[in-house]
């Protein structure tokens, strides 16, 4: 090759590269301008709520375009007799909320500090919300296992009140907190908070959510099911893809009715796991089927944490527990409610999940064991059970 030949060779490869690394820029740039409007819009969106504007305003202020179209409503004296909202008279809102902005943008990191929250966020105490100009369609109570995770429960509360706030429900968030240092119970946490949200307000269906699940796009609708509904069918930590069939953990909706036809969860699984397995085996018994949203709608992300030490008893109890349902669910509910508080973005339900009948039994301080026993799982029935079968 002569040396111009050469020459030219390499002043080619240098645009090409000069290109290459133009175009790069671009891309960088053209991402960090999606992103950011996003989140700036979700931002005017909660800020735009507290200077009173109705959701189709902020529509149109924030420019947040809707993707489904706007369905015509039904006549007022229809939608006044279906009113789901307790004590109003407004029409009843669309079905497909006009609000849904589809994929979000999931803030994972970095939670905002709790004053800019409650500025923020623009929801009435106790983290109660419903749309202003329309009847909501579903009253719904967002329950919230939980205990030392003040990043993840930040960043849920910034995530879920935008995206709540855009389906049009009526709803409130219920932080349930296990206190003391007892293995944590989430199951029983869940029957605590269905127990105490029904105290406050006539709700339709629960939704148990886990505190470090974000869903990454609006069109997943927490409305009041039908039928049983796995809402976290795609996680990133899985890989998108259902782990197994039969699961019910992460986040799931369910009717009042349901609930407490198939008695609520289980109190006695103490530690990780088994407790959601044990709820799928509740309402397969009372042939309940589990639906599910398609994958491309019921995304999320998980925020991270370590790995929970493990309940080595899970498996067992799982087995013994078939036959218990009946009478270990939210009939045989016991704590010791140690605050309930309506803090400006949730309601805070502080329980003690050690019965109280156990406490005062002083009939078991002969037998370690079963003391033991009886503490770890609440219920002295189940206890002996475990004793005699091990
Ligand atoms: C899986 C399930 C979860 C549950 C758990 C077994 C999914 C996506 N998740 O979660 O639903 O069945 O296994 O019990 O299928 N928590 C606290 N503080 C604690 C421990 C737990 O707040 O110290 C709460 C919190 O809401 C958390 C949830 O309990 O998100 C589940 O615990 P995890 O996140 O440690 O368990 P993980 O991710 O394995
Ligand atoms: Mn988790």
């Amino acid at each position: 090759m002569s040396p111009r030949s050469l020459c030219a060779n390499t002043k080619r490869n240098q645009n090409i590269l000069k290109i290459s690394v133009f175009a790069l820029i671009l891309l960088i740039l053209l991402q960090y301008y999606v992103m950011t409007t996003t989140e700036h819009r979700l931002r005017v969106l909660a800020i735009g709520l507290r200077n009173g504007n109705s959701l189709a305003n902020l529509n149109a202020t924030a420019g947040t375009g809707s993707k489904s179209s706007r369905l015509k409503t039904p006549p007022f004296s229809v939608l006044r007799e279906n009113g789901s909202s307790v004590g109003t008279t407004l029409p009843l809102c669309p079905v497909v909320s006009p609000e849904l902005i589809g994929p979000i943008h999931v803030i994972k990191r970095g939670p905002a500090p709790w004053n800019w929250l409650e500025r923020n966020l623009l929801v009435e105490k106790g983290g109660r919300y419903k749309p202003e100009g329309c009847t909501s369609r579903h009253r719904v109570a967002i329950i919230v296992p939980y205990r030392d995770r003040d990043d993840h429960l930040r960043l849920f509360l910034q995530n879920m009140h935008p995206f709540l706030m855009r389906q049009q429900l009526d709803y409130g968030i219920y932080i349930v907190e296990q206190a003391g240092r007892t293995a944590f119970n989430r199951a029983k946490l869940f029957n605590i908070g269905y127990a105490e949200s029904i105290k406050d307000y006539d709700w339709q269906c629960f939704i148990f959510h886990d505190v470090d699940l974000v869903p990454e796009d609006d069109r997943n609708i927490y409305s009041c099911p039908d039928h049983p509904r796995h809402l976290s069918v795609a996680i990133d930590k899985f890989r998108y893809s259902l782990p197994y069939d039969d699961i019910f953990g992460g986040a799931s909706a369910i009717s009042r009715e349901m609930f407490e036809k198939v008695n609520g969860f289980s109190n006695v699984f103490f530690g990780w796991g088994g407790e959601d397995d044990d709820m799928s085996t509740r309402l397969r018994k009372h042939n309940l089927i589990i639906t599910r949203y398609p994958e491309r709608f019921a995304r999320y992300r998980m925020l991270s944490h370590k790995a929970a030490v493990k309940n080595r008893e899970r498996h067992s109890i799982l087995t013994q527990n078939l036959n218990h349902s009946h009478k270990d669910g939210i009939n045989s509910l016991d704590y010791k409610l140690k605050t309930k508080e309506q803090r400006p973005l949730y309601t805070r339900v502080l329980a003690d999940v050690i019965s109280t009948k156990v406490e005062d039994d002083t009939r078991w301080k002969d037998n370690p064991r079963l003391l033991q026993l009886v503490k770890e799982i609440g219920s002295v029935d189940l206890a002996r059970a475990y004793l005699s079968s091990s």
